[in-house]
C-alpha cells in the first residue's frame, strides 16, 4: 500500500502501542466499530434508492417514528459487535433497557453505547446524519455487564466518536490520545486517514442553535446568543455567522473542524434539554475536550454528570471552551 495511506486498522495498533499491556481487544472494537459504519454507509447511500425510506412503522421508546433505516443501522451494530467475546454490555438510543450479550457468546471487558443513527429525521431531506458511540470499560462485578456499566460519568470513557454520512464517509473517534478523522474510500472499503490530530481553531466561525425556540429560552440564554451575534452592547464582540442544520452530528463535526459552539439549552418545553446524555452529549464532549474545546449542561462539565437513567437528556453547550465558559457565564449572572 502507498506509503502515505494509514487505514484505521493500522492506526489503531499504532495507537495500541500508547496503552502498554493492551490485549488488541480495544483496537478490535473498534475496527469492529468501523466495520459496522462502512455497512450503514452503503445503505445510507443507497435510501434514496432502495425501498428503505419512510417509516418502519415502528416507534421507539421516545414515541419517535423509527425510519428503516434507523432499525437498520441499530441492527448492524448489534449484530456486528454482540458475538465478539469483546463486550460486557451494549445500550442504544433505540432500545428501551440494555442490551445482553448472548450467553452462547460469552462477555468482553468492554461497553458500548451508541446512537445507531441520530437526526434519521433528516434521511428524507437527504441532509447528513451519523452515528454515535461511547466504549467504557466493565465496572459491575459479574460475568457480563449490566445497567451500571452503562451509566458511568464520561470522565470514565475508554473511547469515543462518531460516523458522519455525508458528501463522504466520516468516522472520528478519540481514545485519549488526540482526536482522529478518517475518510472511507468507497473503493477500497478502507477508512484512511484523512485528519489527524484535529484541534478546534482558536477563532470560533459559528453558532448552532434552534432560533425558532428563542421565545422558549431563560433571560441567562437569550443574552448569551446576543452576545454571540455581537449584540451585548456591554460587551461588543466579532458576530458569529449562525449554522443549524438539525443534525447534532453535522452540526458538531462543522464546528469541530472550523471553530465555534453547538448549544441545545433547556428551555421551558423542554425542562432538560433534548440532546440525550449517554450516547450524545458524554461522547461528544469527550471529543470536544480532546480536542481543546469543552462541553457544558450550562453549568458544569458533561463529563462530571454520572447519568441516573439510560436516556436522560442534557441541555448541551459544545465546543470552543471560551465560548462555552461564557455561556456558563451568562447563566450564572442571569438564571441563578
Ligand atoms: P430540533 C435530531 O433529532 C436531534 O436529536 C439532533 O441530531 C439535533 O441536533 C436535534 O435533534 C435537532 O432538534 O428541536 O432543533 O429539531
Amino acid at each position: 500500500m502507498g506509503g502515505g495511506l494509514i487505514t484505521i486498522e493500522r492506526h489503531i495498533i499504532d495507537q495500541q502501542k500508547l496503552h502498554p499491556g493492551a490485549r488488541g481487544i480495544f483496537s478490535n472494537l473498534l475496527y469492529d466499530i468501523a466495520l459496522a459504519a462502512k455497512i450503514i454507509a452503503r445503505e445510507t447511500m443507497r435510501a434514496g434508492l432502495a425501498d428503505i425510506l419512510g417509516r418502519a412503522g415502528t416507534v421507539n421508546v421516545h414515541g419517535e417514528h423509527q425510519q428503516k433505516l434507523d432499525v437498520f443501522a441499530q441492527e448492524t451494530m448489534v449484530a456486528i459487535n454482540n458475538h465478539t467475546g469483546r463486550l460486557a454490555v451494549m445500550a442504544s438510543e433505540e432500545a428501551d433497557g440494555i442490551i445482553p450479550i448472548p450467553r452462547e457468546y460469552g462477555c468482553g471487558p468492554y461497553v458500548l453505547i451508541f446512537d445507531p443513527l441520530d437526526g434519521s429525521s433528516n434521511i428524507a431531506v437527504n441532509v447528513s446524519i451519523g452515528t454515535i458511540f461511547a466504549v467504557y470499560r466493565k465496572v459491575s462485578p459479574g460475568e457480563c455487564g449490566a445497567e451500571e456499566d452503562c451509566l458511568q460519568p464520561g470522565s470514565d470513557l475508554a473511547a469515543a466518536g462518531y460516523v458522519i454520512y455525508g458528501s463522504s464517509t466520516m468516522l472520528v473517534y478519540t481514545a485519549g490520545h488526540g482526536v482522529h478523522g478518517f475518510t472511507l474510500d468507497p473503493s477500497l472499503g478502507e477508512f484512511l486517514l484523512s485528519h489527524p490530530d484535529i484541534r478546534i481553531p482558536e477563532e470560533p466561525r459559528y453558532y448552532s442553535v434552534n432560533q425558532g425556540y428563542e421565545s422558549r429560552w431563560s433571560e441567562g440564554v437569550r443574552r448569551y446568543v446576543k452576545w454571540l451575534q455581537g449584540m451585548d452592547a456591554d460587551e461588543p464582540r466579532k458576530p458569529l455567522s449562525a449554522r443549524y442544520i438539525g443534525s447534532l452530528v453535522a452540526d458538531f463535526h462543522r464546528n469541530l473542524l472550523e471553530g465555534g459552539i453547538f448549544l441545545y439549552p433547556s428551555d421551558a418545553k423542554n425542562p432538560n434539554g433534548k440532546i440525550r446524555l449517554t450516547y450524545e452529549a458524554i461522547p461528544m464532549a469527550y471529543i470536544a475536550e480532546q480536542a481543546g474545546g469543552y462541553a457544558s449542561d450550562g453549568r458544569r462539565p458533561i463529563l462530571d454528570i454520572r447519568p441516573e437513567a439510560l436516556h436522560q437528556r442534557t441541555p448541551l453547550f459544545i465546543g470552543n471552551r471560551d465560548l462555552v465558559e461564557k455561556a456558563e457565564e451568562f447563566i450564572r449572572r442571569y438564571d441563578s
